[in-house]
């Protein structure tokens, strides 16, 4: 049975893809999961109404159209975006936001130019050390803040593409149409959509977006004294069985991905007894940069009762995914292996 979008909200569009389509290494643009803080705009923006601003500590300011853009080199990439509040509503303890399950994460192929080379035609001023992302959504709610957000310049010169096509096709309106930033395996309140202008700056940028959220702090905490959200946590998640599903006993393929932002995921083991004994996942499909692993365990089960499945993923650094993750005000970056585990029953 094919499953609509799960949405949270509607203005903002907030929603969530369904585990089933978590389940292939593309996620399909008509369910990739959706996150806005301001409007979406109500129709795409003719391209010859559209331009790329560059300017701020720049000598040379630009102003491109979307054609001059669309006839440099193009680069595809896969990118794997994962919102930062992903898997929120999983924490034990409640934090604030939009009550995402697993599904607040999707991977594409990326087709765009590297951000390297438009911002090296602008050419660079010494003191240039941040680029903020602006789009063209209108912000909701009575204090018009607009979403616009800075990556360091490392960042911005090393691995950030912009994109103006998604999965072979045209960025769909959602998803930023005409052109998103893709900070390469960062979360995704880096990566602004319908972008129209870029601000080279001496220090990140300052606003609500950069200051009060996307930070991980505690209650009573200055969140601008706070870790700035940037790469995406190593975690894994499991898309088959779900949540409470009955089963028949005998041969269950378990299915999962696993990620790991800017570093890459080596292995991911399983378990299914509560975390007492692991055992390999196979890795199945693509391995890309910066994006997901899908993988399969085959459980053969005999008896009946209840059975809880974890999985735990290992990055090339030998890093592990931590059994409880950390929590913060904001729910961000929840790649807790408990969190994440999954209740089934075995019937006959
Ligand atoms: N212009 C703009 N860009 C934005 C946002 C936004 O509200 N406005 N939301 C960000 C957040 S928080 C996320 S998680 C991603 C979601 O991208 P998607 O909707 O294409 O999945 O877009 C980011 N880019
Ligand atoms: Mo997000």
């Amino acid at each position: 049975m094919k499953k609509k979008m799960r949405v949270m909200s509607q203005k903002p569009f907030n929603a969530e893809t369904p585990n089933q389509y978590l389940r292939s290494w593309i996620t399909a643009n008509k369910v990739f999961f959706a996150r806005n803080q301001g409007q979406i705009p109500e129709k795409p923006i003719p391209l010859s109404d559209w331009s790329l601003t560059i300017e701020g500590e720049v000598n040379k300011p630009l102003v491109l159209s979307f054609d001059e853009i669309y006839r440099m080199p193009k680069a595809i990439v896969s990118n794997t975006i994962e919102c930062s509040g992903n898997s929120r509503s999983l924490f034990e303890k409640k934090a604030t936001g939009n009550p995402w399950t697993i599904g607040g994460v999707g991977n594409a192929v990326w087709g765009g130019v590297w951000l390297r080379e438009l911002l090296d035609r602008s050419e660079l001023k010494a003191n240039s050390h941040h680029v903020a992302f602006e789009g063209l959504d209108k912000p909701l709610g009575s204090a018009q803040i607009k979403f616009i957000r800075s990556i360091p310049l490392e960042k911005a010169l090393s691995s950030s593409l912009l994109a103006y096509e998604m999965n072979g096709e045209a960025l769909p309106l959602k998803h930023g149409y005409p052109l998103r930033a893709l900070a390469l395996g960062w979360t995704g309140a880096n990566c602004v959509k319908w972008l129209h202008k870029i601000t080279v700056l001496d220090r990140p940028f300052e606003g609500f977006y950069m200051d009060k959220v996307y930070r991980k702090f505690q209650k009573g905490q200055d969140p601008k004294t706070s870790e700035v959200v940037t790469g995406i946590n190593l975690k894994s998640i499991i898309t088959q069985p779900e949540q409470s599903e009955k089963l028949g006993a005998g041969l269950v393929t378990v299915l999962g991905a696993a990620y790991a932002g800017e570093a890459k995921v080596e292995r991911v083991v399983i378990s299914v007894d509560n975390g007492k004994t692991w055992h390999a996942a196979t890795f199945i499909g693509p391995d890309e940069p910066y994006a997901w692993r899908q993988w399969q365990f085959l459980w053969s089960v005999k008896e009946k009762g209840e059975y809880t499945l974890m999985s735990r993923a290992t990055d090339t650094q030998g890093n592990q995914q931590p059994m409880n993750a950390d929590w913060n005000v904001l729910g961000y970056g929840n790649n807790g292996v408990r969190e994440h585990a999954v209740t089934v029953q075995i019937t006959f």
